[in-house]
C-alpha cells in the first residue's frame, strides 16, 4: 500500500508551481490567478509540510509599504491557519524588465544594487518567517552573445553579491543559508553556473562557502543531459545538498517541469535512490508546473501526484535495497569492494610498489555482473517484484 503524505515527509511547494497561470513563449493565461492563502489551504489538505515563494508571488512588484504590509499580514495567518512552514524562499530576478539582462551580474550597475537590495528585503521576510534556506537560481544571468557579457567578470560580481549577502545574513544573526540552483539555458541562451557541478566549485570560491549550497532541480540536469541522481549523489558528498527541486523532464528540449515521478521515470527511481543513500532530510520540494491545459482541478490532481510519486518511488527503492537478491547481486558486482579504501591501513606508495603485480590479461576477463543488477531495479520499478 502507498502511504499517505502527511507532514513527517516534508514535502513542499513553490507557491509559482499550482499558481502557474500558463504563460508560455506563445501563449497567454490558460487559467485565473490564484490566491495564495487559497493555494495554502489547499496544499495542506493534500498533506503538504511547507512552502516556497517568491518575493513577487505574494507581494506585486512595486507594492507600496503599506500594501505590503498587509498582505503579509494576511499571508502569515494564512500559514498559521493551515500550519504549513514557510521552508524556503527566493527572489525574483528575471520577470521584471529591468532584470532582463540579469541582475547581480548585469552590465548595469544600479540594476545590479537594485536586485542585491531586492534580495536583502525578501531575506529580512525569509528570516521573519522562518525559513531555513535561501534559493538563488539566476534566471536572467546569461547571455546570448559571445561578447555581450565578461564571464569572468560576471562571476566575480557574482562572487560580490553572494559575499555580501553572506555577510548581510551574519551581521543580521539570520538562521538562513543559500542555496544555488544551476540551469543550462531558458530564459537565457546560456545562464552562469550551468549545472552541479559549476556551481560547486563557484561556491568554493566564495567568502563563506560554509553559507551556500546547491538547489539541483531534476529537469535543469537533464536539460542539460546530465544524470541528475549522480548530481545529487555529489552535492550530497560535498556536505552541498541544502535544497531540492523535483520535477520531470524528458531529455534535453525546453525546461518541460513534468510533476515529478512523470518524465524520465528511470532517473527519478534513482534520484530517490540517491536521497535516501545520502541521508537527505531538507524538504522534498517540487518545481513543476501544471500542464497549462488543464483547469484548477488539474491542478491539484498534479500536485497530489508529485508527493505519491514519491512515496510511491520512495517504496520500490526500499524494498530493492532490502531484496536479498539485489544485495547478492552488489557483491558480485563489486559494490562492496568500492567501499575499502584501494590502500591498506598505514600503507603508502611503496606499499604499491611492493605489491606483486597481477596479471591484467586476467583481470580484464571478469565480467562486472552489472545487467542482472539493474534488470533487479527494472524489476522492482516495473512492479514485478
Ligand atoms: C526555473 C527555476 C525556478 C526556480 C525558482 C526558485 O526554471 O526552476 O522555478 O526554482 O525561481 O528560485
Ligand atoms: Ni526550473
Ligand atoms: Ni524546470
Ligand atoms: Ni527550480
Amino acid at each position: 500500500e502507498i502511504p499517505t503524505p502527511t507532514p513527517e515527509d516534508k514535502f513542499s511547494f513553490g507557491l509559482w508551481t499550482v499558481g502557474w497561470q500558463g504563460v508560455d513563449p506563445f501563449g497567454s493565461a490558460t487559467r485565473p490567478q490564484m490566491d495564495t492563502v487559497h493555494a495554502l489551504e489547499k496544499l495542506a489538505e493534500l498533506g503538504a509540510y511547507g512552502v516556497n515563494f517568491h518575493d513577487d508571488d505574494v507581494i506585486p512588484f512595486g507594492s507600496d509599504d503599506a500594501t505590503r504590509q498587509q498582505i503579509i499580514d494576511r499571508f502569515k495567518k494564512g500559514l498559521a491557519d493551515t500550519g504549513l512552514a514557510v521552508t524556503t524562499a527566493t527572489t525574483n530576478l528575471f520577470s521584471h524588465p529591468v532584470f532582463k539582462a540579469g541582475g547581480f551580474t548585469n552590465n548595469d550597475r544600479d540594476i545590479r544594487r537594485f536586485a542585491i537590495r531586492k534580495v536583502m528585503r525578501n531575506v529580512d521576510l525569509a528570516a521573519e518567517l522562518g525559513a531555513k534556506v535561501y534559493v538563488a537560481w539566476g534566471g536572467r544571468e546569461g547571455a546570448e552573445y559571445g561578447a555581450s557579457q565578461d564571464t569572468a567578470v560576471a562571476l566575480d560580481r557574482m562572487k560580490e553579491a553572494f559575499d555580501l549577502l553572506g555577510q548581510y545574513v551574519v551581521d543580521q544573526g539570520y538562521d538562513l543559508r543559500f542555496a544555488i540552483e544551476p540551469k543550462p539555458n531558458e530564459p537565457r541562451g546560456d545562464i552562469l553556473l550551468p549545472t552541479i557541478g559549476h556551481a560547486l566549485a563557484f561556491i568554493n570560491e566564495l567568502e563563506r562557502p560554509e553559507l551556500v549550497g546547491v538547489n539541483p532541480e531534476i529537469g535543469h540536469e537533464e536539460m542539460a543531459g546530465m544524470n541528475a541522481a549522480a548530481g545529487y549523489a555529489q552535492a550530497l558528498w560535498a556536505g552541498k545538498l541544502f535544497h531540492i527541486d523535483l520535477n520531470g523532464q524528458n531529455g534535453p528540449k525546453y525546461d518541460q517541469d513534468l510533476r515529478f515521478g512523470a518524465g524520465n521515470v528511470r532517473g527519478a527511481f534513482w534520484v530517490v535512490d540517491a536521497l535516501l543513500a545520502g541521508g537527505y532530510d531538507g524538504p522534498v520540494h517540487f518545481d513543476f508546473k501544471p500542464s497549462r491545459i488543464e483547469d484548477e482541478a488539474g491542478v491539484w490532481v498534479s500536485a497530489a501526484a508529485n508527493m505519491r510519486n514519491y512515496l510511491i518511488l520512495r517504496e520500490k527503492v526500499k524494498a530493492f535495497r532490502a531484496d536479498p537478491e539485489v544485495q547478492e547481486a552488489l557483491a558480485a558486482a563489486k559494490l562492496p569492494e568500492l567501499a575499502r579504501p584501494t590502500l591498506g591501513e598505514g600503507e603508502g606508495w611503496q606499499g604499491l610498489l611492493e605489491w606483486e603485480l597481477p596479471d591484467p590479461e586476467v583481470l580484464a576477463q571478469q565480467g562486472a555482473a552489472v545487467e542482472h543488477l539493474d534488470q533487479l531495479a527494472l524489476e522492482h520499478l516495473y512492479g514485478v517484484r
